[in-house]
């Protein structure tokens, strides 16, 4: 088998858009295609995304055509450990490959996700706005007991998957030099959640956890670190965990419709946001942009012992 993929980063996020050769799902929507592929492909998931052929950070984003015929595109993201409902910076990212590739110029376009239509505009510099599925506070100011820490509180919000949102200051540094630390903690948050039995919304894992602290670039509001699924970090501000926490934000009455909210990442990486009200619900818009690492083909020989890729533990 040979996967076509193109690699990007969006604020050092990686992502590999797979645009050939990927399995066939078949009709349907995305998110129906997302579970044909989570029940029959699964291993294609893991080759694309997991050592040798990458590592725990890529998120792969699987390019379809899209069943809601106002759509351009579709699309399915998954990681190391299964699949992502939507993904802000594997948008921009998907956006800035189709430029490379001459695909589309700069406007509007439209992509359908599992989780819903989302809109992404291509301006003329190349960064990417993205327009979001309306998010929202699932519950507000949950307390959990964390093993060796005690009890933390966080705010449980959507915004195209599920995060934990920690309020009380970090008991580590935001810093590159604390990642081990940092993992380890919040790591164990996710641990008590679900030991609690605390969830997103019907029952849904919250497989996202975020940290806040003050920023160190002038142009931010804030400063985080968001641990991802498979226990990798988002190198990026966390397109969906931004969605989520201005969701939040906006219903405390702490930013208003249209007001900026600029989130800087654990690496410096910066998204701008802001969000909109649309008929009583709150849209978030995420601007960043992406660069293009490579172009290549992925070779599947199913007599290489680790073709499938080494699953994260
Ligand atoms: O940008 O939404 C995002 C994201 C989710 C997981 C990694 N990045």
């Amino acid at each position: 088998m040979r996967i076509r993929v193109v690699d990007s980063h969006t604020g050092g996020e990686p992502t590999r858009l797979a645009l050939s050769g990927g399995p066939d799902l078949g009709s349907g929507s995305i998110h129906e295609r997302l579970v044909r592929f989570r029940e029959q492909f699964d291993r294609l998931r893991s080759a694309i995304v997991n050592e040798p052929r990458g590592s725990d950070a890529v998120v792969g984003a699987l390019l379809c055509e899209p069943s809601d015929p106002s759509c351009q595109a579709g699309v399915i993201f998954f990681n190391n450990v299964g699949y992502l409902g939507m993904c802000g910076h594997g948008t921009i990212g998907l956006v800035a490959t189709l430029a490379h590739l001459n695909r589309i110029t700069p406007g509007e376009i439209r992509i359908e996700t599992p989780v819903g239509v989302v809109s992404a505009e291509l301006h003329k510099g190349g960064d990417v706005t993205v327009r979001n599925v309306p998010s929202y506070r699932h519950r507000k100011d949950v307390r959990v007991q964390v093993d060796g820490f005690g009890s933390v509180t966080g705010d449980i919000a959507w915004g195209g998957n599920w995060f934990f949102q920690v309020k009380d200051r970090s008991p580590v540094e935001l810093s590159l030099k604390n990642l081990d630390e940092l993992t380890g903690f919040t790591w164990k948050i996710r641990l008590a959640l679900e030991r609690e039995g605390i969830s997103g919304e019907g029952g849904a894992e919250i497989d996202h956890i975020e940290l806040f602290s003050a920023p160190r670039d002038k142009r931010a509001d804030s400063r985080n670190f968001v641990l991802c699924p498979g226990r990798s970090y988002d190198r990026s501000p966390c397109g969906t965990g931004t969605s989520a926490k201005m969701a939040c934000l906006h219903t405390d009455g702490k930013l208003k419709e249209h007001h900026p909210w600029v989130q800087e990442s654990i690496t410096g990486s910066i998204f701008e946001g802001h969000v909109e009200l649309v008929e009583g619900q709150i849209i978030p818009f995420i601007r960043g942009s992406a660069f293009v690492t490579s172009e290549a083909v992925l070779v599947l020989n199913p007599h290489d012992p680790f073709c499938w890729g080494i699953p994260a533990a």
